[in-house]
């Protein structure tokens, strides 16, 4: 198989250069409170959050369930790249042991290596339509889904190719999508935008803006309904939802962010804020909160009662901590909480958009905080693996990325009869034979 993709790996060390900075290259019943006051006080919640490390801002209001380092960035920064004092960073007493560490290294290295190859192969002309990689953004997919269980729900966007390898579908699955091919996740008849898989409990893949929000909240829903109103104690899933910066001028996060906390609902609105909404930036399309210079996300989070985080987004540790305290504060029925994650996006919109629009400097600051050499460096230097073990885990990524391409062009193309799937109930009543073909004599 692998003459297949002969050149493959040659071929890769184009992607490096054009890429741009590469890496190394327990459930508790509740009494049911549906439509209900909450069995919380809003003062509670503040209580909670700032017994979790969290604090509340002057009028009360929480701004963070993190620890929040003072320190200023002492590096110029481009407009609004979060100088923020609220913002959480690795806090040097959070630790993940050894197996944690280097599945977290190995999966930032699977996104960055996956989507290297998705804008080879994408070039090659083996992938049709809108192709939105994730380079840059790694930590974030990382850093939450590797804190979340594999029954927990995740929702995504059309850059969302990451957030499924994250969350366990098989990158082979994730390229055949790709590819269009039969042994894609969704069969070949979802492609780039439309990953999704139940059986990972992955919910999409959604081609608009800010569709993945009321979704996860539904996700949330139902397991709060299951285990409040039916019964089931084992439904203590949480939901989380990844959408943009751009996305947050969007009604459907309003909306949600309503719903959530009225209900109490364990979601985690996770938002990547790279700077960017396809050509338009963030601060010139955003209203900044009263007081504030730059628009910050995260303080949407107290005005609907939940706990809004601000964290920077290229460090992974630092977003597994918020994660982890958000998921427990979730699970154990306390209610959803906003993330803004600081993150930057290393290649253009999609594949198709040249990038003109952003600065080399702006590029520049962003490619220096690299999530990924920076966690490998931490790595050896923290003695959770040597020099020789990071080298057999990149070997290792790079052999499941090169497979997972032989993988999808292995696959054959979906067969006729899969055009009308899921599409009709019955395509004979309209005349329409099983195998996709036409039953009328009209149209033989
Ligand atoms: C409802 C809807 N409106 C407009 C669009 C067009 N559109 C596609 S991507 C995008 C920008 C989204 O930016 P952001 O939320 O910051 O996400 P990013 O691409 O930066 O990850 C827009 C407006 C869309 N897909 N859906
Ligand atoms: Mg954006």
């Amino acid at each position: 198989m692998r003459t297949t993709w002969t050149g493959a790996r040659a071929v890769r060390m184009e992607g490096k250069v054009a890429s741009g900075p590469r890496g190394v290259v327990g459930s508790r019943r509740r009494a049911s409170s549906f439509g209900r006051p909450l069995w919380k006080s809003r003062s509670r919640v503040v209580a909670s959050a700032q017994a979790e490390g969290g604090k509340a801002g002057p009028s009360g209001k929480v701004v963070g369930v993190a620890s929040v380092s003072k320190s200023k960035s002492s590096s110029p920064s481009p407009k609004g790249s979060g100088s923020n004092p609220d913002k959480v960073v690795n806090d040097p007493s959070f630790k993940v042991d050894k197996e944690a560490a280097r599945a977290i290294y190995v999966d930032m290295l699977r996104g960055r290596n996956f989507e290297d190859m998705c804008a080879q192969m994408y070039y090659r002309g083996k992938m049709f339509g809108f192709v939105h990689l994730y380079n840059g953004q790694e930590a974030v997919s990382t850093g939450v889904i590797g804190a979340m269980r594999s029954d927990d729900y995740v929702c995504s966007t059309y850059r969302d190719h990451v957030h499924a390898v994250s969350k366990g579908v098989p990158m082979g699955k994730v390229m055949a999508e790709l590819f269009g091919k039969k042994d894609g996740i969704c069969r070949g008849q979802g492609g780039s935008m439309h990953m999704f898989s139940a059986e990972h409990n992955f919910l999409g893949g959604f081609a608009f803006i800010g569709e993945g929000i009321p979704v996860g909240a539904g996700a949330a829903f139902q397991a709060r309904y299951k285990r409040d109103v039916l019964g089931d104690e084992s439904a203590d899933q949480v939901c989380a939802s990844f959408f943009g910066d751009g996305t947050c001028n969007n009604g459907a996060f309003y909306e949600t962010l309503n719903m959530a906390s009225l209900y109490k609902l364990p979601c985690l609105f996770v938002v990547e804020n790279n700077k960017w909404a396809i050509g338009m930036a963030h601060d010139r399309a955003t209203a900044p909160s009263m007081g504030d210079k730059e628009p910050y996300i995260y303080k949407k989070g107290p005005a609907f009662g939940m706990p809004g985080v601000l964290v920077d987004g290229m460090d992974v540790l630092a977003v597994r901590k918020v994660a982890e305290e958000a998921i427990a504060r979730a699970r154990r029925g306390d209610g959803p909480t906003l993330i803004e994650c600081e993150t930057y996006r290393y290649r253009g919109h999609s594949l198709a958009d040249p990038d003109e629009l952003r600065k080399p400097e702006e590029k520049e600051f962003y490619a220096k905080r690299d999530p990924i050499p920076k966690f490998r460096e931490y790595l050896i230097k923290e003695g959770l693996a040597t020099e020789k073990e990071v080298k057999a885990l990149e070997k290792q990524v790079d052999d499941e990325v090169e497979e997972a391409v032989e993988f999808a062009d292995a696959s054959p193309r979906p067969g006729k009869e899969q055009l009308l799937e899921n599409v009709f109930a019955d395509p004979s009543g309209f005349g329409i034979a099983a195998d996709g073909g036409s039953q009328s004599p009209n149209f033989p």
